[in-house]
């Protein structure tokens, strides 16, 4: 399929992909099995094509805001699961507004509201929606909300005052794996808190995890597993072991796996969003993520902000260059340029059928 072929015929494979082809559980073995540096740029190459057709040179730009990093679970892979005995912060309002003002006018296309499954919030949700309605309030941009599992009711409630994206990763759709690293968390809970998020009109982010002991059979599962429920936006991470968490001395993997998924996943969702996040290497490794065939920029922090991101590269760094002045400097080294809002409001609404109510302002 991408072995031994010039790129004449990678060229008519892009067009087929475009043009509706799926592929098989062969293929995907085939691309995820690909060694040679000459056949995984040949990958990229498709997968440039593909996302160039849908998107052109266009890229979106997420803000991230990790507002509380306390945690009542213990996922294995995380530094901020509850058993580990770190530093943890809980933003006030005042400090999420004062958030918000640094941020307008900034070139971002929509805000990422986080936080571990802090019982603070948990436990009284409407603490949650205060905060989802005076962060739409103050900036007035599509606001993608990854709190954890939240029920039915809240998940309402957070859309009714302005959720439009929910994120939430099964890290894997291989059961047994799952287990390891959720470590006492529900998948089928997990599972439905998506399904239903997307019924009611919410965009949904699924995400997979690499380098956590997923084989190939494995990762072909969780990509099928993915596509199942037809997210509006899909990611893969490259585990990074963390100080502290039952996983820190497991040995990194490189990022090719993770490179090779991200072009797997442009060929599998075609004209989804797949993120480049800078809290795996920063904007050098946005680069890399972007030519495997990635159209979004996520986990992007204002450079004077102490805010955390969730792997963060940068922790031990002195300086941070994940600010979205630095980002857009370097897309435009690439060719590229951020999009306007109005492309990304439109994404938001064909997804939610209803447009985001979003003023439309030039980046
Ligand atoms: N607490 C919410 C949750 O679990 O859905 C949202 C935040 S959570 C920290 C966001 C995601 O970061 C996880 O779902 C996982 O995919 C990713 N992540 C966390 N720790 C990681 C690590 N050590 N390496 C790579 N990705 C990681
Ligand atoms: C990222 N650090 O984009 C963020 C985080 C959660 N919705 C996003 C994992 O990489
Ligand atoms: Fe908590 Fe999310 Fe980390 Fe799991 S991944 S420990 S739920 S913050």
């Amino acid at each position: 399929m991408i072995k031994n072929i010039d790129y004449w015929d990678l060229d008519r494979f892009a067009q087929d992909i475009v043009s509706g082809k799926q592929l098989t559980d062969e293929n995907l073995r085939e691309l995820l099995s690909l060694t040679e540096e000459e056949d995984i740029q040949k990958l990229h190459y498709v997968a440039r094509k593909v996302r160039d057709h849908f998107f052109g040179n266009k890229v979106f730009l997420y803000s991230f805001v990790y507002f509380s990093t306390y945690c009542k679970n213990n996922c294995a892979f995380c530094y901020y699961n509850r058993c580990n005995d770190i530093q943890r912060y809980r933003l006030d309002m005042e400090e999420i507004r004062n958030i918000c003002r640094a941020l307008k006018n900034e070139s971002i296309h929509m805000v990422d509201l986080t936080m571990g499954e802090d019982p603070y919030f948990h436990n009284d949700p409407e603490k949650f929606v205060d905060i989802v309605r005076t962060v739409k309030e103050e900036m007035g941009l599509p606001i993608m909300i990854s709190p954890g599992v939240m029920d039915d009711r809240t998940l309402s409630k957070l859309r009714e005052n302005g959720a439009d994206f929910l994120a939430l990763y099964q890290e894997t759709h291989d059961r047994e794996l799952y287990q390891k690293l959720r470590v006492g968390q529900s998948f089928e809970e997990r599972m439905h808190a998506r399904q239903f998020a997307k019924k009611i009109g919410y965009c949904v982010e699924d995400g997979i995890l690499t380098g956590v002991g997923n084989n190939i059979d494995s990762t072909i599962k969780s990509l099928r597993g993915m596509q199942k429920n037809k997210p509006d936006m899909v990611r893969v991470m490259t585990f990074v072991p963390q100080d502290g968490t039952p996983l820190e001395e497991v040995s990194q993997e490189s990022s090719l796996s993770e490179l090779k998924i991200i072009s797997i996943l442009r060929l599998m969702f075609p004209d989804r969003l797949i993120p480049a996040s800078l809290d795996l290497e920063g904007i050098d490794g946005m680069v890399h993520r972007l030519n495997a065939g990635a159209n979004v920029v996520t986990s992007i922090i204002p450079s004077d902000s102490s805010l955390e991101g969730v792997v963060n590269y940068d922790r031990e760094l002195e300086e941070r260059d994940r600010d979205p002045k630095s980002v857009v400097k370097r897309l435009r080294t690439m060719g590229m340029e951020p999009a306007s809002q109005a492309d990304f409001n439109r994404i938001i609404g064909k997804s939610t059928g209803k447009p985001a109510e979003v003023p439309v302002v030039a980046i």
